[in-house]
């Protein structure tokens, strides 16, 4: 797996060759994650979950199988797999699917047909349903969060669906003290199969967030965007034994609170990068003797199916074409919005810290 570009790594804090992305042979943690060919095949012991796109979900799953309604632009359809190097258990509680391994806990749930008067109610009773299940199993801190939201962009003003949506989830997420300095990252995508699926990775000790410079933090937008603010960090650090995983939100043509180039997907994709620049030199300040962050895997969601072909080339030349780039079709939360990143980057810990290049 390439590094990404030099531009990409940039801080002016350090010499590019402090920056240098790491061996991914040079550290480990005890789950990885890939992109593989999506097959029919049954779950190995070591999978923590396999997300699937653009199928439909299929009865008496495994609770490890998440089957997302979303269509997979391209060529190969893959699936995204988090594998564990320690032993897996794995079930069902209140309907909520997990796996965990001693160190993170992966889990999701489904709701069928959430009324959509009662968006708002059935988020949080999702959130709170998936909260008790953390701490029951001993993993009370959420590192990151992903929300299909069926017609997200459904209803106007303070009653489009994905305010209400934002409505559940500030109220549970807000039942702790403190709760926005401790919010996962996430993702709020929209769909159209009917049913809200709710995934999420959680942990027995707290990640770092981390906010962006070039953004107003989403729990501090403005009451235009809606009655309750979007409860999420724009970036979770966390500590491994073996390696520092950051955490992306989904993040988009946003600089302070307003979208950018409402009807311009280049210049979307563009300021969307800046955004992430942004963001990795924020988490590098944190760590800076850490190292480079490198992309593991980044999703891309696009409004419409054409905007692949009209965004592959610029988006590949500033990811870096080694990067795992899974492109899929969705409703993005603002209606101005045509796309939006997000992923997971990883560094070396300091003592798997090799010299320079020689
Ligand atoms: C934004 O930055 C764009 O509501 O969970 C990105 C990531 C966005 C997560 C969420 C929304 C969410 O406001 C939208």
């Amino acid at each position: 797996m390439l590094q990404l570009p030099v531009s990409f790594l940039h801080t002016s804090a350090a010499a590019p060759e402090s920056l240098i992305a790491p061996d991914p042979d040079t550290f480990r943690c005890s789950y990885r994650l890939a992109y593989e060919t999506d097959t029919r095949a049954d779950l190995d012991a070591e999978v923590l979950a396999c997300l699937r796109f653009g199928r439909s979900a299929e009865t008496a799953r495994d609770p490890r199988q998440v089957d997302v309604s979303l269509t997979q632009l391209g060529s190969v359809p893959v699936r995204e797999v988090w594998r564990s190097r320690l032993p897996v258990q794995h079930g069902w509680a209140e309907d909520v699917g997990f796996a965990h391994n001693g160190e993170v806990l992966f889990g999701h749930l489904r709701l069928a047909q959430p009324d959509s008067a009662d968006i708002t109610a059935a988020t949080t009773q999702a959130y709170l349903r998936i909260d008790r299940l953390q701490r029951q199993l001993g993993y009370p801190f959420g590192l990151r969060m992903w929300n299909f939201l069926p017609d997200i962009n459904r209803g106007e003003g303070d009653a489009e669906r994905y305010r209400q949506f934002n409505r559940g989830r500030h109220d549970s997420h807000a039942l702790k003290s403190g709760f926005e300095r401790s919010l996962p990252a996430a993702t709020a995508i929209g769909t159209h199969d009917g049913s809200m699926t709710v995934g999420f990775l959680a942990a027995r000790a707290p990640g770092q967030q981390v906010e962006n410079p070039r953004q107003l933090s989403a729990f501090h937008y403005p009451a235009r965007y809606g009655p309750r603010s979007p409860s999420f960090s724009r970036a979770l650090l966390k500590h491994w034994p073996d390696g520092i995983h950051l955490f992306v939100s989904g993040t988009a043509s946003i600089v302070g609170h307003r979208s950018l180039h409402p009807d311009d997907p280049l210049m979307q994709l563009e300021e969307t990068f800046r955004n992430l620049q942004a963001l990795l030199q924020q988490a590098a300040a944190r760590q800076p003797a850490a190292g480079a962050f490198r992309a593991v895997a980044l999703r891309i969601y696009v409004r419409h199916q054409d905007l692949r072909r009209l965004l592959l080339a610029r988006a590949t030349a500033l990811f870096g074409v080694d990067v795992p780039l899974l492109w899929l079709c969705a409703d993005i939360c603002r209606r101005d919005l045509l796309l939006e990143v997000e992923g997971l980057f990883t560094a070396a810990p300091l003592h798997a810290q090799r010299p320079a290049r020689t």
